[in-house]
């Protein structure tokens, strides 16, 4: 049984204001940013549809590690406990989330806590897919990354290989590992280092750079990134995008942009990112008939408890996507 969250859900922001991960002080305020602009950028945008859709916002509480800005970059893994603690709260929310049935839009935030996302997806179906798009990897672990910043190193803790050093959550959606290796489609990396390009060579795992996500197309290689996934048998979707990925030196929707990031290139930076979800959505057009059908049986029945979800099956290829999806989406957006 599968939903089509990404069309018809209704949709919980979840705000997690971390910077441990990265150790940027700062990157924390993204959440916030992303939290508080979204219901008055889709106000200013007239998307009314889905504002309706919008749950009120939650906030994961970050715990103050003791003199932080002073153990900055010391490699010893210092904010652990903290990213640990957020995680655990990050992927319980997820998983009640989804629970209920809304797709969880997950605001960071650095990117340590796609430990929790991905976790909390990974409680609720048989086979996550995670598509990853993102300038980097995150596929480091403790001893291969050169930084020791832990927001490089959520997908090693989803495939198990940074069990010994972040054992907590490594652990946190209950499997280790919460996924294999084919079950991961990079996006738009660029800066790969090179303990993160063996991984990704040695366990075969899909992965377009930008220059050749660039070079293929936008739509073909979203085409060939969901397909790979659908051929690992996935019947879920966690969608991980870092907004890195949009800088409009790389990046085909910000070619208008002024370098620098004026006005001008962080609207174009949401176009391009509205742009891409809008794209991944449009395959499940298909399911419009299918949301009919569970409408009008709604009205025949007048099941007031009838939810704004339609009970459905995967579909056929859509309209601009040559690919079939599952309809169950999970999203999280990092700030890097
Ligand atoms: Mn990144």
């Amino acid at each position: 049984m599968v939903y089509n969250f990404l069309r018809t859900a209704r949709m919980q922001p979840i705000a997690v204001p971390l910077w441990y991960g990265c150790e940027v002080p700062g990157t924390d305020h993204g959440a916030i940013a992303l939290r508080d602009g979204l219901e008055q950028r889709w106000l200013d945008g007239h998307f009314n549809k889905l504002l309706r859709r919008l749950e009120p916002p939650i906030t994961i509480p970050v715990e103050d590690v003791p003199r932080a800005r002073a153990r900055l970059h010391q490699r010893d893994l210092v904010f652990l406990d903290a990213i640990d603690n957020a995680n655990e709260l990050l992927a319980d929310a997820v998983d009640q989330t989804i629970k209920r049935e809304h797709l969880p839009i997950v605001l960071g935030g650095d990117h340590a806590l796609a430990m929790g996302s991905i976790a909390g997806a990974v409680r609720n179906a048989e086979k996550v897919g995670v598509l990853w798009i993102d300038t980097h990897p995150d596929i480091n672990t403790p001893e291969g990354s050169l930084s020791g910043h832990i927001h490089g190193m959520p997908l090693a803790v989803a495939l198990g290989t940074a069990a010994d050093d972040l054992p907590r959550s490594s652990k946190l959606a209950g499997t280790v590992p919460m996924i294999q290796p084919d079950q991961i489609a990079y996006l738009g990396i660029r800066d790969i280092d090179l303990f993160e390009e063996n991984t990704i060579k040695r366990r075969d795992i899909f992965a377009r750079t930008m220059d050749e996500w660039n070079d293929d197309g936008i739509i073909n290689g979203l085409e060939a990134a969901l397909a790979h996934l659908m051929d690992a048998g996935v019947d879920a979707i966690h969608l991980s995008f870092d907004v890195d990925v949009l800088d409009p030196g790389i990046f085909p929707w910000n070619r208008h942009a002024v370098s620098g990031g004026t006005d001008d290139s962080r609207s174009e930076s949401g176009a391009a990112l509205s742009g891409i979800v809008d794209r991944i959505a449009d395959p499940l057009d298909g399911f419009r008939g299918v949301e009919s059908d569970a409408r009008s049986h709604r009205d025949q029945h007048a099941d007031g408890s009838a939810s704004s979800r339609y009970r459905t099956r995967p579909t056929h290829a859509g309209p601009r996507l040559g690919v079939s999806l599952p309809p169950t989406w999970y999203t999280s957006i990092a700030s890097p």
